[in-house]
C-alpha cells in the first residue's frame, strides 16, 4: 500500500517534469545514438541551454561527454546518460536541502516565506502547512501579506480548507504588527510550526526590503533564534530573472533555501541545478502544479532520474 503511495507520488513527480525531460533525456537520449560528431554535440550543447542549466554547467556536460567519445568511440547512449546524471548529482550534493525543524520542546519553527508577486509564496504556505500537518505537527499561518485584502482571503481560504489556524491583520495593517501576533500566538499555543506569508515586494525596492529586516526583527525579538528558515520562492518560469531576484533578496536577508515553483509548466527545469550553482542557496521544494499536495522536496537524484530514465 506505502509502497504504491510512494510509486504514484513518483509518478506524479516525474510527468510534472515531463516538458524539461523531453528537452533533456529524450532529446539527448536520440542525439547520443549513432555517430556522435561535431554537429551532434552542438545540438547536446543547445537542448542543455534551452532547458537553463546556465554556462557553467552545460560546459562541463558537454566536455564530459566530449572526453567520453574520444575514449570510447564505441560507448552507448545509457553510458552517457549515466555519466550526465552523475555530473548533475555531483554538481548539487553540497547543497543540503533538509528544512531545520526544532524538536517539539524548543518549538515553534518559524519559517518566513518571501519573494515578489504571483510567484507562488501563498500557495507554498498552504502547501507547507499540509506537508507538516500530515506528518502530525501543530501548524499555525501568519497572514502578514497585509498589502491586498484578496490575499489574506486567499490564505483563509487554504487554512479553512486545510483545518488549520491562522493570525491575521487588517488589510493595509503593518506587517510586523501580524508577524508579532502570529509568533506570540504560535508560542501561546505550543504550535510547532509557524508559516509567515509576506507581501509580494519587488526586489528593487529598497524600502519594502527594508520592512522585511523589520518582519525578521520582530521575529528575533519574540521569539529570540527566529526565524528559523527564510525561504525565497522563485518562479521556474522566470528563468534568469528569477536568479537576479535571488541575488537581490541574497544582499538585503539572509536566505536559508529557495522553493522552486511551477515546475510543471515549464521545460526550462535546468534551473534548479543552475540557480544552486551560481547562488550556493539550496533547493529545498519544488513546485509541481497548484493543488496542496503539489510540493515535493527537493533531492538531486531522483530529480536527476525523473529527468534522464
Ligand atoms: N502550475 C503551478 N502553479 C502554481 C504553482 N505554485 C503556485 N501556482 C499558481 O501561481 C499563482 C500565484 O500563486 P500565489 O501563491 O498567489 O503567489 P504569491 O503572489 O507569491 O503569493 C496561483 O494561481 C497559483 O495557483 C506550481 O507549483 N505550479
Ligand atoms: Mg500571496
Amino acid at each position: 500500500m506505502i509502497l504504491k503511495y510512494l510509486k504514484s507520488g513518483y509518478q506524479k513527480f516525474k510527468s510534472a517534469l515531463a516538458k524539461t525531460r523531453t528537452l533533456l533525456g529524450d532529446k539527448i537520449q536520440s542525439l547520443l545514438i549513432g555517430t556522435i560528431n561535431e554537429e551532434t554535440l552542438e545540438q547536446i550543447e543547445e537542448a542543455l541551454y534551452q532547458a537553463d542549466l546556465g554556462v557553467d554547467t552545460v560546459q562541463q556536460l558537454t566536455k564530459k561527454i566530449h572526453e567520453l567519445y574520444t575514449k570510447n568511440p564505441e560507448l552507448k547512449p545509457p553510458e552517457y546518460i549515466h555519466a550526465l546524471e552523475n555530473e548533475l548529482i555531483a554538481i548539487m550534493s553540497p547543497q543540503n536541502p533538509e528544512l531545520t525543524l526544532l524538536p517539539a520542546d524548543q518549538g515553534p519553527t518559524v519559517i518566513l516565506i518571501v519573494g515578489v508577486n504571483g510567484n507562488g509564496k501563498t500557495t507554498a504556505v498552504a502547501k507547507l502547512a499540509k506537508r507538516f500537518k500530515d506528518q502530525g505537527l501543530k501548524v499555525i499561518v501568519g497572514a502578514a501579506d497585509t498589502f491586498r485584502a484578496a490575499a489574506i482571503e486567499q490564505l483563509e481560504l487554504w487554512a479553512k480548507k486545510l483545518d488549520i489556524e491562522i493570525v491575521k491583520g487588517a488589510p493595509q495593517s503593518d506587517p510586523s504588527a501580524v508577524v508579532f501576533d502570529a509568533v506570540t500566538a504560535a508560542k501561546a499555543r505550543n504550535m510547532d510550526v509557524l508559516l509567515i506569508d509576506t507581501a509580494g515586494r519587488l526586489h528593487t525596492k529598497t524600502n519594502l526590503m527594508q520592512e522585511l529586516e523589520k518582519i525578521r526583527r520582530t521575529c528575533t525579538k519574540v521569539s529570540p533564534g527566529s526565524p528559523h528558515e527564510t525561504l525565497l520562492v522563485i518562479d521556474a518560469t522566470t528563468g534568469q530573472n528569477g536568479i537576479d531576484q535571488a541575488k537581490t533578496f541574497q544582499k538585503f536577508t539572509p536566505l536559508s533555501g529557495l522553493i522552486l515553483t511551477k515546475l510543471d509548466g515549464t521545460a526550462k527545469g535546468g534551473l534548479v541545478v543552475n540557480i544552486q550553482r551560481q547562488l550556493k542557496i539550496p533547493v529545498k521544494f519544488i513546485g509541481i502544479g497548484e493543488g496542496a499536495d503539489d510540493l515535493a522536496p527537493f533531492e538531486a537524484k531522483s530529480f536527476v532520474t525523473a529527468l534522464f530514465e
